[in-house]
């Protein structure tokens, strides 16, 4: 099964992508696909489309164009769960340690990285974040 991990943009320009890729091969999460990109409006709100109605989805679209992002696809067994469990919990300060929003987050919505919550959200992500294949 395939998911998505994505890097978010104040994580690229601070330069800590390299640590976190460095983390998912270190638990050894198959890297089938890895692309620097920027989303457009357009691609942000289709992607946080679930969000719409809440209060902070216009603040979500400005943070996630607000410059790169780096995608990346993981294979692997449970990849949604696994890869959920790698990233803790979505406000860092909830996080457990080890995890990469507790090492790399900052605040509830400047928490480093973003992973599918379901399969059938990651198969509309990762269409998302590289184009449809
Ligand atoms: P997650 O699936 O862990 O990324 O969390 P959610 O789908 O609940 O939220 C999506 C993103 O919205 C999170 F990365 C953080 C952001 N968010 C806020 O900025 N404010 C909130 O009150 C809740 C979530």
């Amino acid at each position: 099964m395939k998911t998505l991990l994505m890097i978010k943009p104040d994580a690229v320009a601070e330069g800590r992508a390299g640590e976190i890729l460095a983390l998912v091969e270190k638990n050894r999460f198959a890297i089938r696909r890895l692309a620097k990109t920027q989303f457009s409006r357009e691609r942000a709100e289709l992607f946080y489309a679930v969000h719409r109605e809440r209060p902070f989805y216009q603040d979500l679209v400005a943070y996630i164009t607000s410059g790169p992002v780096v995608a990346i696809e993981i294979e692997s067994d449970d990849a949604v769960t696994r890869i959920r469990e790698f990233i803790g919990a979505t406000n860092p300060a909830d996080a457990r340690p080890g995890t990469v929003r507790y090492m790399f987050g900052k605040s509830l919505q400047n928490n480093a990285v973003h992973a599918s919550d379901a399969a059938e959200s990651a198969q509309k992500e990762l269409e998302i974040a590289f184009g449809a294949a």
